[in-house]
C-alpha cells in the first residue's frame, strides 16, 4: 500500500519545498499530514488541488505515519524523530542531529543509495535516515563519479552560499535589506549580525576558537567524508554567505594520484545521474545561481587542470546546486522514493 506521509516543519522554506516536491514528482502517498509549531497550526496549504490544514506537532502526531520528513531544526528532531521511529515511521531527517550517528545512514541516493539496502525500510519497524548538509549533498553529486574511478586524495573548497540555507527568515532579510538599501532607508538586520545587501560574509555558524573553522565547514568536512566512504580524506574549506536567494555555489580543487584529463572528467561527469555540465568557454557561460535555482540537477562547469599544482594532478571545478532542492527537499524525497521503490 502507498505510504502515509508527514512533513514536520511544514511552514519553513524546506518544508514548503518538500510539499512542492511531493506534488511535482507525483510521490505515491496514501495521505499527507503537515505539522508545525502551535503558532502556525490552522494555516492552510494547497496540495494536489485540496487544502490541507497544518496541525500542531505533539508527541502523539506519528500514529499511523509511515514516512516522516523532518525539517524543523536539530532540537525538534532530537525530541520527535525517536518518537516517530518508535511509532513505526521511517524518519528522513534534514537536520544535523543524527548525521554522524553510526547506526543512521547519511544518504545522497546517486552517491551512496546502496547503504539503504541494509535499512529496514517501510516494514513498520521504524528508523531514522539522515539527509545531509546542503553543501555536502550538492558537492558529493559532483565528486562521486570522479572518486569512483580516480580516488580523490585531497579537496580544497570555497563556497558561495545562498540565504535559503538560513531558512525563510534569512531569505526575507535579504529581500528586505536589499529593498531598504535601494531606497536609501536605514535597515537593522533582524537575524544576521551583518548587513546582507550588496555584501558577503563568513558563514554565520559558530566559529571553533581552536581550529578557526566554523560549524558549517566542519559539518561539510565530516559529512562529505562519510557520504563518499573516505574517512580520512583531507578537506579544506571556506564557507561564505552571498546575497543569493536559493542556490549554493562551490569552487573546488581536487588532487589525484596522477593527472586526470579535462576530456575524461567531462565524460565521467556527463554520464553521472543528477548532474549537468554547463562549461561553455567560448561564451564564458558557466553555472550560475540565477539559472540553477528551481532545478533538480546539480550543474558543473569551469572544468580545468589546476595551474596552481605543478605536478598537473589537480582539477578545478565550479559546482552550483539549488539549496532547497538537491541541498534539502529533493534529496529527502528521493530517499523516500528509494524506500517506496525498493
Ligand atoms: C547553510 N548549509 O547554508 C547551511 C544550512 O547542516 O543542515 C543547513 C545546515 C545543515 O547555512
Amino acid at each position: 500500500p502507498a505510504p502515509r506521509v508527514a512533513v514536520v516543519g511544514a511552514t519553513g522554506a524546506v518544508g514548503a519545498e518538500l510539499i512542492a516536491c511531493l506534488e511535482a514528482r507525483a510521490f505515491p502517498l496514501a495521505s499527507l499530514r503537515l505539522f508545525a509549531s502551535a503558532r502556525s497550526a490552522g494555516r492552510r496549504v494547497r496540495f494536489r488541488g485540496a487544502e490541507l490544514v497544518i496541525e500542531e506537532l505533539t508527541d502523539e502526531s506519528f500514529d499511523g505515519i509511515d514516512i516522516a520528513l523532518f525539517s524543523a531544526g536539530a532540537t525538534i528532531s532530537r525530541h520527535y524523530a525517536p518518537l516517530a521511529a518508535e511509532a513505526g515511521a521511517v524518519v528522513i531527517d534534514n537536520s544535523s542531529a543524527f548525521r554522524m550517528a553510526p547506526e543512521v545512514p547519511l544518504v545522497v541516493p546517486e552517491v551512496n543509495g546502496a547503504v539503504l539496502a541494509g535499512h529496514g525500510g517501510l516494514n513498520g519497524s521504524g528508523g531514522i535516515i539522515a539527509n545531509p548538509n546542503c553543501v555536502a549533498a550538492i558537492m558529493t553529486v559532483a565528486l562521486a563519479p570522479l572518486n569512483r574511478v580516480h580516488p580523490i586524495r585531497r579537496i580544497q573548497a570555497a563556497t558561495y552560499q545562498a540565504a535559503s540555507g538560513g531558512g525563510a527568515a534569512m531569505m526575507e532579510e535579504l529581500r528586505a535589506g536589499t529593498a531598504a538599501a535601494l531606497d536609501g532607508r536605514e535597515y537593522t538586520p533582524a537575524i544576521l549580525p551583518h548587513p546582507y545587501a550588496f555584501n558577503l560574509f563568513s558563514h554565520n555558524a559558530e566559529v571553533d576558537p581552536r581550529s578557526g573553522y566554523n560549524g558549517e565547514e566542519l559539518k561539510v568536512i565530516a559529512e562529505t567524508r562519510r557520504i563518499l566512504g573516505a574517512p580520512g580524506l583531507p578537506i579544506g574549506i571556506t564557507c561564505i554567505r552571498v546575497p543569493v536567494l536559493r542556490a549554493h555555489a562551490i569552487a573546488l580543487t581536487l588532487v589525484f594520484d596522477a593527472p586526470v584529463s579535462v576530456s575524461e572528467t567531462r565524460a565521467m561527469l556527463s554520464a553521472a545521474p543528477g548532474l549537468r555540465i554547463l562549461d561553455d568557454r567560448e561564451a564564458n557561460h558557466f553555472p550560475m545561481p540565477s539559472e540553477v535555482s528551481g532545478q533538480d540537477d546539480v550543474f558543473v562547469g569551469r572544468i580545468r587542470t589546476d595551474l596552481g599544482d605543478p605536478t598537473g594532478c589537480s582539477l578545478s571545478l565550479f559546482v552550483v546546486g539549488d539549496q532547497l532542492r538537491k541541498g534539502a527537499a529533493l534529496n529527502a524525497v528521493q530517499i523516500a522514493e528509494t524506500l517506496v521503490g525498493g
